[in-house]
């Protein structure tokens, strides 16, 4: 992990105490992990493989392909790259498609050994878990009077998933729009987590200085979640060698499957459209019910906590994801750009403020379901129930090619999460009044 050098004295206790603790939960977790490896259980906790599939050009085409239960990592033209354990490889084989296998994930040991629970030697720059709660606490203790942390809830595992609030007068509830961002619902997305730790230092060293961001801490409450999977985040790095791990770590039911895919795990439309899969073990199971990982089920009840005499306080929102360079908005579970709860003005505020926002980064604004059918996603949720305008961002890279797909070298961090800024302001910019990014102001906003 990187530091900056003004943070490195200040962090310095806490940093030990942390490594004490992660050092414990390390023993704690080396068992299991020991133990599953000679055990070596069928299901969803085998490791997935990536695969070039050459055909499918249009959303129909890969929702039958992404019906199997893989996960669609890349839409080309004419092709997909997605993610497949032995299974949903023969699956796809046996339905005729020619699969051919990408090379897995890159090592990055620099010639050192790898650490278990640590990024590989030269992928130092990203944060664990444990340097992830290190640096939010050097923040909040740099910038107490904007920034404030709580905790919502816990992981599967136990770890703690926390919102940090980001405004003036930061301890009182003030009535301005509020903007949520949260990340990370993928494990092997690690990118996210930077993301999140760029706009707390961003947002911490630009407060009285940059005129953009002071008017939003002044004018806004930011919410930042920038884990929601913890557990999966740190199984990914666990071996010292990435595994392209994606769901959550929560065992399904009584059967020997690990992982739900939380981003498929919302309480709208669940499961309603050949959007995720009812099988335990693929790659986007959608849990037993909406909710029914730990991880989503707290989330969601903190944006359920901001319905203030019955008013949704929160306006607008982005999810981070990797990769494909993608701003997209809702809704993913049906192809139309209009749906019952997604009005022709809804869908113009969310195109237009989505273009605005790729203009800024060079992402490709589009919808959710031009790439493929999903259901029970984060986006239609908060859309569809709280009227919160949500967009999903893949960010870096474009594609595998050069990029390193889920797993871009850690020299891309600063590079990458900056390109966001001026989307994330425009976000907030926006959140007061969406339809004005139409014209329609004083149709939707008047008095608010
Ligand atoms: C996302 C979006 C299509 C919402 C998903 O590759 S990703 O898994 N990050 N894409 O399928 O949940
Ligand atoms: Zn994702």
């Amino acid at each position: 992990m990187r530091l900056p050098r003004e943070g490195r004295r200040r962090t310095h206790a806490r940093t030990t105490r942390t490594a004490g603790l992660a050092a414990l939960l390390a023993l704690a977790l080396a068992a299991p992990v020991t133990a599953r490896a000679t055990v070596s259980p069928p299901g969803g906790d085998e490791t997935t493989t990536q695969y070039e599939i050459p055909g499918p050009s249009t959303p129909a085409a890969r929702t039958v392909i992404a019906a199997t239960g893989v996960s669609i990592d890349e839409v080309r033209e004419h092709a997909v790259v997605v993610s497949a354990d032995a299974t949903e490889a023969k699956r796809l084989r046996t339905l005729g498609y020619k699969l051919k296998a990408l090379p897995g994930p890159p090592s990055r040991t620099n010639g050192l050994k790898a650490k278990p629970f640590d990024f590989p030697p030269a992928d130092s720059g990203y944060h664990t878990y444990a340097e992830m709660t290190a640096e939010i606490d050097q923040r909040i203790a740099q910038y107490p009077s904007i920034m404030s942390k709580r905790v919502i809830g816990k992981s599967y595992e136990g770890r703690d998933i926390v919102a940090i609030k980001i405004s003036d007068n930061v301890t009182t509830d003030k009535d301005v729009p509020e903007v949520l961002l949260t990340f990370h619902q993928h494990a092997r997305e690690h990118l996210t987590v930077e993301m999140a730790l760029y706009l707390l230092r961003e947002f911490g060293a630009g407060y009285g200085k940059d005129a953009r961001i002071t008017a939003m801490v002044n004018s806004r409450e930011i919410w930042i979640v920038p884990d929601l999977n913890p557990d999966g985040g740190e199984y990914d790095i666990a071996t010292g060698r990435y595994r392209s791990w994606r769901k959550n770590r929560q065992p399904s039911g009584s059967s020997l499957s690990v992982g739900t895919d939380l981003n498929r795990n919302w309480n709208y439309k669940w499961g309603c459209c050949g959007g995720s899969s009812g099988s335990k073990g693929t790659e986007t199971y959608r849990g037993s019910a909406p909710e029914s990982s730990p991880e989503v089920k707290v989330v969601a009840d903190f944006a359920r906590s901001r319905v203030i005499n019955g008013k949704q306080q929160i306006k607008a929102g982005i999810d981070f994801h990797t990769y494909g360079e993608l701003v997209m908005w809702p809704f993913g579970w049906t192809y139309n750009a209009t749906a019952p709860g997604l009005t022709q003005d809804d869908h113009a505020a969310y195109a237009a403020v989505g273009a605005k926002m790729a203009a800024s980064n060079g992402y490709t604004p589009e919808q959710s379901s031009d790439l493929y059918l999903t259901d029970g996603t984060i986006d239609d949720y908060l859309w569809g129930t709280q009227k919160i305008f949500d967009f999903t961002f893949e960010m870096y890279p474009g594609d595998s090619g050069a990029g390193g797909g889920f797993y871009p070298p850690d020299k891309v961090i600063d590079r990458e999460t900056s390109r966001n800024r001026d989307a994330v302001l425009q976000l907030l910019e926006n959140s007061d009044c969406m339809y004005r990014s139409i014209g329609k102001a004083s149709r939707y906003c008047a008095g608010s």
